[in-house]
């Protein structure tokens, strides 16, 4: 039997000293099963939670794979390694209370409890069985390495609605609610699934496993697959039914709180595919000055981020082209002297042999590799790539020497982690524009420093986001938890915990089309009830859109609406246009993509945004506040807020009810009417040629009319009352159906 005790009582003494009286303490340190060759850990873990690991032959050795803040932020656990005070028979029978969590064995089987405020105890879920059934924890071995796939099931019922799972930014998926869904644990370009979901029945679990695999959401059972494992371990949480704030906050304080982001970020971030050289960065810079788009520097000043993609000579150089980039600095420089701008530049992980780069990485083993073969991961502009192994400590230190080296010691400070979704270069299933475009294996036999693809691939961007996040702290010497950001960097994909990191996540290469549109809001709000608050997308969408077309024109100002009410305003995109352009160099779009290009009516509109924009920014930099402190999500969808109190919001989220999921809140839920936060619901206009829409005002729930809030219409002030009804309002170009509760200046002066 493992034993721990000097350990166990140095965690037992902070137990005391953190010690809640309101709240319950772990009344085990854990129970210890063993199955044959099966060995199962339970143990507390943050508030309300429960931490339960398998592992098959031998004990998990503490130093896999993992998600988890040990100890956590808030709540007991830390530390814990593999402590436990029960060590059960076969098939034996204990019980451990964690808050308002009891993990439950029975006849070797769990099961997860809430305790009520009454005392009584509600089933969560519970192991998977029946009279005959696959075992609840099913294991596949296949003795060429310690590892194992495995299936985990848990019951659930048919009316029980689960929400979360990442981001799924393409495009027939329009799903607030997963139950019926098979989620693919896999990553590539838009596809960002998190092994973590929230259920209506008030738990949360979260599997802390970075492998391959999927979630299988059917009528009664549950199941997760991994593909590739040493260890099983997931995390389990509860709160009253409807509470999904208290859920996000137990989970974050587990996995990680947002830092706040610098103030530059959350003003106007400009981006196209793509700026190929420098004057041209310094005429939009200019445009930009001369058309006097937020001139002030009063608050946030007016910030541009211009992005560059390709800006390398060869993949893997982490510099600039100086052909067409001759002075980094002095570029940097004037456009901060333009525009108070702060520059962007983007990485790719992809390396080529003629990298200056590729000999130094070879050598070193800095380079992911294959099963066998010459370790090519991937082709991209008719070169073959492999992807630098960022899971090795050694490859982020030598990335971040280069990324210093070449940009931030040149005053460009943030960056931009595109392709780096892992296996290829996130596009799994596209032979990049060669003769045979489609290929019908989902990865090569990635291996990594850390593992392989199949075991570990989710993590290879998130240990992207980690060289920076390392980087950034290394040069501002900071240490410890990072609560604010400086500077920051935006990123294709991530794993569960990216949140702790200076880095924002965008929905990846979507399509210019009026559905996608309405398509992201559910991406968006998935991705956010899984702890990932800190998101935007491409505004206008990434390819598409025709510049000189009305539709695309009027596409494009619709989606900019709808991007002045996300946490991150910023437009992207490689365009279609009249202007035919050079064919070199390479992806030398010559379409523009301005606040000017879209005509000049359209230009006025968009003026109007931006400058909106600036007005929300003292409120978006609050709820980001809010967010570091207790994991508040800041894009919501409407069961965070009214599933309790309006029928319509539960069963329409169920259903996934376009009137309810392509909707959202954008701030804080309150209760407390001095602090009481205003809200803002947001209701994009998904359709061309529209002057009105129906929208759907939730029915407020009762503490809030008595706070007397009521829903305002943002633009004309018409007060619609409590809700639970549809109205018909204007929607024209310039006025985003938009409604707020409380009132309009506490909105604008961040006074919420
Ligand atoms: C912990 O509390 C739960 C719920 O009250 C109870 O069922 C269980 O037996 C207790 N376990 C121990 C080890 O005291
Ligand atoms: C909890 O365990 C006890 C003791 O084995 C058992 O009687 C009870 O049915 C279990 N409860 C659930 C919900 O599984
Ligand atoms: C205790 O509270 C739960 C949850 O609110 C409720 O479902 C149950 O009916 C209550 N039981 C009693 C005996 O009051
Ligand atoms: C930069 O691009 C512009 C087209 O926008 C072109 O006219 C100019 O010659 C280019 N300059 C360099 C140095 O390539
Ligand atoms: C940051 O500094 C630490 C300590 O010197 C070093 O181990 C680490 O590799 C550095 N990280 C990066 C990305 O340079
Ligand atoms: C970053 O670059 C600057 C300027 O070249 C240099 O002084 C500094 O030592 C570099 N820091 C790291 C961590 O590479
Ligand atoms: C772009 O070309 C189309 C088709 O020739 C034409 O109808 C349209 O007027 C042009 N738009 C602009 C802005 O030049
Ligand atoms: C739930 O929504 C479905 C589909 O929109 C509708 O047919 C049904 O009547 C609704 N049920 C309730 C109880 O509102
Ligand atoms: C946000 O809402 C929570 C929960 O209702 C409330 O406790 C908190 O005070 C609010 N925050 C602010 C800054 O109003
Ligand atoms: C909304 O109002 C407009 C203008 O009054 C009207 O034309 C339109 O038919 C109404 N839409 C619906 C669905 O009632
Ligand atoms: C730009 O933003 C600043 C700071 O928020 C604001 O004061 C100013 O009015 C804006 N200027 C324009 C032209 O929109």
């Amino acid at each position: 039997m493992f034993t721990a005790p000097l350990q166990f009582l140095t965690v037992a003494g902070s137990f005391l000293a953190s010690a809640d009286t309101s709240y319950f303490q772990p009344n085990s340190t854990g129970i210890k099963f063993q199955n044959g060759f099966e060995r199962v850990y339970i143990q507390p873990f943050g508030n309300h939670g429960i931490r339960v690991r398998a592992s098959l032959l031998r004990d998990p050795t503490g130093a896999e794979l993992s998600a988890f803040l040990d100890p956590p932020i808030e709540g007991p656990g830390g530390h814990q390694g593999l402590a436990h005070d029960i060590t059960l028979p076969f098939r034996g029978s204990a019980s451990l209370r964690n808050g308002d969590i009891v993990a439950n064995v029975s006849n070797g089987m769990l099961s997860f409890l809430r305790v009520e405020p009454n005392g009584t105890t509600t089933l969560l879920t519970s192991e998977y069985s029946d009279t005959k059934a696959l075992p609840s924890r099913f294991y596949t071995q296949d003795f060429r390495a310690s590892t194992f796939s495995t299936q985990f099931s848990f019951s659930s019922t048919s009316d029980e609605q689960f929400y979360g799972t990442g981001q799924q930014a393409c495009c027939n998926d329009n799903s607030v609610n997963k139950k019926g869904q098979v989620v693919d644990l896999i990553n590539y370009n838009s596809h960002v699934t998190l092994p973590v979901y929230m259920s209506n029945k008030g738990y949360l679990q979260f599997f802390n496993m970075p492998s391959q695999g999927r979630i299988e959401f059917s009528p009664l059972r549950t199941r997760f697959e991994a593909s590739e494992a040493s260890v099983v371990d997931y995390y389990i949480t509860t709160a009253p039914p409807g509470d999904y704030d208290a859920l996000q906050q137990q989970f974050t304080g587990v996995t990680g709180r947002q830092p706040t982001p610098p103030d530059f970020i959350l003003g106007y971030q400009q981006s196209k595919l793509r700026y190929y050289n420098q004057s041209q960065v310094l005429n939009v810079a200019q445009r930009f000055h001369d058309e006097n788009v937020n001139v002030s520097l009063i608050v946030v000043g007016k910030f541009l981020n211009v992005l560059y993609f390709f800006a390398w000579k060869f993949q893997g150089d982490w510099s600039f082209d100086l052909e067409f980039f001759p002075d980094p600095a002095g570029m940097a420089a004037e456009v901060k002297r333009l525009t108070g701008a702060e520059m962007m530049v983007s990485l790719w992980p992809s390396v080529e042999d003629l990298s200056v780069n590729y000999l130094t990485l070879q050598e070193n083993g800095l380079l992911a590799t294959t099963r066998d073969g010459p370790g090519i991961q991937d082709s991209f502009s008719g070169v073959y790539t492999r992807l630098v192994d960022s899971t090795n400590p050694a490859a982020r230190e030598f990335l971040w020497k280069r990324l210093n080296d070449s940009y931030f010691s040149k005053g460009i400070h943030n960056f931009w982690i595109d392709q780096a979704d892992g296996g290829t270069l996130g596009e799994p299933f596209d032979n990049n524009g060669q003769a045979i475009t489609s290929i019908p294996f989902a990865r090569p036999f990635t291996q990594y420093f850390i593992g392989t693809q199949e075991a570990a691939g989710k993590m290879y961007p998130w240990l992207h986001q980690q060289a920076i996040e390392e980087g950034f702290r290394n040069l501002t010497g900071a240490s410890g938890a990072t609560t604010s950001c400086q500077h920051m960097s935006l990123t294709r994909s991530t794993f569960v915990g990216g949140q702790r990191f200076c880095s924002y996540l965008w929905s990846g290469d979507t399509d210019s089309r009026f559905d996608v549109l309405l398509q992201q809001i559910t991406a968006g709000v998935s991705v956010a009830a899984s702890g990932i608050s800190s998101w935007t997308l491409d505004i206008g969408g990434f390819s598409g859109l025709d510049v000189d077309s009305d539709l695309g024109r009027e596409l494009f100002v619709r989606w900019f609406a709808m991007g002045v009410f996300l946490p991150y305003t910023r437009v992207h995109g490689t365009r279609n246009c009249n202007i035919t352009g050079p064919t070199t160099p390479a992806f030398a779009n010559p379409c523009p993509n301005e606040p000017w290009s879209y005509g000049a009516d359209n230009f006025v509109i968009i003026k109007k945004y931006i400058v909106l924009r600036y007005q929300l920014v003292p409120y978006v930099k609050r709820l980001f506040q809010m967010l570091h402190e207790t994991g508040r999500t800041i894009m919501r969808p409407l069961y965070y807020d009214f599933s309790l109190s309006d029928p319509f919001v539960a069963n329409g989220t169920g259903n996934n009810d376009p009137s309810v999921v392509h909707q959202y809140m954008f701030g804080n839920k309150s209760t407390d009417w001095v602090l009481s936060g205003p809200r803002l619901l947001i209701s994009p206009v998904g359709e061309p040629g529209v002057t009105t829409k129906m929208v759907y005002l939730p029915l407020l729930p009762d503490s809030f009319l008595t706070q007397e809030f009521t829903w305002t219409h943002w633009w004309s002030e018409v007060d619609f009352g409590a809700g639970g009804k549809f109205v018909n309002v204007s929607a024209k170009l310039d006025e985003i159906p938009v409604f707020y509760l409380g009132k309009k200046q506490d909105i604008l002066s961040g006074n919420i």
